[in-house]
């Protein structure tokens, strides 16, 4: 998979370098560029943003820089990308980010993150964009960032780890937190009794010390269900089944 992004903070995403994500560049699954948005600036001080039409708080960024920087995007479409990428613009006001958008864009060839800063971007490099590729405006939550680059390293930590061969153990991405709707259970390992220090002695739950291997799937499924109906409630309705909603009720 192809990923282009464009800031002007480009050292922001050089936590990409790393770990798993920076292993699938080296292996070349991944082929991730980072553009300084300020390379595509014409004037001495680079400027990309301006007071806004209207008045209000704060700065907005220039459509130009961004028309520019995106035509080099484009103009690097190779036999791998396709035409065009799908265009992420992280914002707070965007479709949310979730496990299922992730599944989704990981099965395009070709994506770029366009990151804000300021109040944000001038609509028309939105319209100028649409014309030529797929845009969507993504958030990560409702809450506020101070641009879209913490935004980028999540989603393209979240895209890239469900690319064959990013996570070294594929089923460790079936039973997890949102896959299949529901939360993970707690897990333990050794010892099976640990002091901590404070002089009580906390111990594993017995079912997992056991080899019943159908009594652990049972009591990690009810585990699931009561830590999602006791921490994210909202995702009980679409996940569990009726007979899961049953056991929570005699639970
Ligand atoms: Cl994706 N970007 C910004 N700037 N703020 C956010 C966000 C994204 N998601 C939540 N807050």
């Amino acid at each position: 998979m192809r990923i282009d992004t464009i800031s002007i903070f480009p050292d922001y995403l050089a936590p990409l370098d790393l770990s798993l994500i920076g292993r699938a560049r080296r292996e070349e699954i991944l082929d991730v560029r980072v553009h300084d948005l300020r390379d595509f600036t014409h004037d001495r001080h680079r400027t990309v943003d301006d007071t806004p039409y209207g008045g209000g708080a704060g700065m907005v960024m220039k459509p130009q820089p961004w028309s520019e920087a995106l035509t080099h995007v484009l103009d690097s479409a190779d036999e791998t990308t396709g035409g065009a990428p799908v265009l992420i613009v992280p914002g707070p006001g965007g479709e949310r980010f979730s496990q299922a958008m992730a599944h989704e864009l990981a099965d395009a060839p070709w994506l770029a993150f366009a990151c804000g800063r300021y109040e944000g971007i001038d609509e028309r490099a939105y319209e100028w964009a649409a014309e030529r590729m797929p845009v969507r405006v993504v958030s990560l939550g409702d809450y506020v960032l101070n641009g879209g680059e913490v935004a980028v390293l999540a989603m393209v930590e979240a895209i890239g780890r469900l690319l064959p061969g990013v996570v070294g153990n594929a089923e460790s991405l079936v039973e997890e937190s949102h896959e299949g709707g529901l939360l993970e259970y707690p897990i333990y390992t050794k010892p099976a009794t640990w002091d901590g220090g404070d002089g009580v002695e906390r111990t594993v739950p017995d079912v997992l010390l056991g080899g019943n291997h159908a009594a652990i799937a049972a009591w990690r499924h009810e585990q699931r269900l009561t830590r999602t109906a006791a921490r994210r409630p909202d995702l009980l309705h679409t996940a569990a089944t009726t007979s899961d909603l049953a056991d929570l009720d005699h639970a």
